[in-house]
């Protein structure tokens, strides 16, 4: 196995699938059963912020007990067991990298256990319901707190971190993301523009699939450790 010096690994709504959040896309996904237009956009929090916070209610109370899987896990151990840097960047707003023991860990697209206030741009850990006449600890006011995620249209989190680090990588793993959704759909080409070796560890391959140099196709609670053993030469 070669020697690397600095893994990019970036993860989507896959690799939590098996600890029973739902993903997107798949058959039966979030967006088979509600419109992006009507839960994920600030056009949509403005509109009928309560159908939103609705949405976002639900999907919290479900991470409250989720717990991480083996794919989770494998990536917090080649984070500790690595010689090298290894930044996971997940689009992924639940805690579960975290509870599996990462800690370098970029939320680009937010977190679900943290609140944003629009009025005076507070943001806290919140593990319980939003509703619209819950008032700001901070600034006081109501009506404008809401789960601290990036809709669609809205800027993600660390982009200029994010830069940096597919520009040094040397290895840039993908795993279970479809590879739809920018701009994290196009870290690939960018890893690849910058040398690195890129993988995909999907269940299927991914609408990016041409960009990988290697692909390993299963459930990431299977591929994810394998590969990791192999990483740290197990
Ligand atoms: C931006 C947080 C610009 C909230 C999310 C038109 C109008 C407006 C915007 C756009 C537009 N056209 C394009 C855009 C850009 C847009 C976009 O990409 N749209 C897509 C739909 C075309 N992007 C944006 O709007 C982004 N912002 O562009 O801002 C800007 C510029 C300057 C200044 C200001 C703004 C923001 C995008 C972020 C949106 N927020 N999430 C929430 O979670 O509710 S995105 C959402 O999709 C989730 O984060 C999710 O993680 C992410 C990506 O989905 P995946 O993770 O890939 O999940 P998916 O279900 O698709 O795939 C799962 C995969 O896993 C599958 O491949 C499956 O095979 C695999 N799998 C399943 N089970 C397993 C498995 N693999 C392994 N093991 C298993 N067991």
């Amino acid at each position: 196995m070669t020697t690397y010096e600095s893994i990019a690994i970036l993860t989507g709504a896959g690799l939590s699938a098996e600890s029973g959040l739902s993903t997107f896309r798949d058959k039966g996904g979030i967006w088979s059963k509600y419109r992006i237009e009507d839960v994920a956009t600030p056009e949509a929090f403005a509109r009928d912020p309560r159908t939103v916070l609705d949405f976002y209610n639900m999907r919290r109370r479900r991470v409250l007990d989720t717990r991480p899987n083996a794919g989770h896990e494998a990536l917090a151990r080649l984070e500790a067991g690595f010689p090298g840097t290894v930044t996971t960047i997940t689009q992924n707003v639940d805690p579960l990298h975290e509870r599996a023991g990462t800690r370098n860990l970029i939320h680009m697209h937010g977190e679900i256990l943290k609140a944003l206030c629009m009025h005076c741009g507070t943001r806290r850990r919140w593990e319980v319901d939003i509703t619209v006449d819950v008032t700001c600890g901070a600034c006081g006011r109501t009506g404008g707190l809401r789960p601290d995620v990036v809709w669609f249209g809205e800027m993600p989190y660390e982009m200029d971190r994010i830069s940096e680090v597919l520009e040094i990588c040397d290895l840039f793993l993908s795993i279970g993301t479809s590879g739809n959704v920018y701009p994290a759909a196009g870290f690939a080409a960018r890893a690849l523009a910058a040398g690195a070796h890129t993988v995909e560890l999907n269940l299927e391959p991914s609408k990016q699939n041409d960009l990988f140099a290697e692909a390993v196709h299963g459930k990431a609670s299977e591929v994810v450790p394998d590969y990791v053993d192999r990483l740290l030469g197990g």
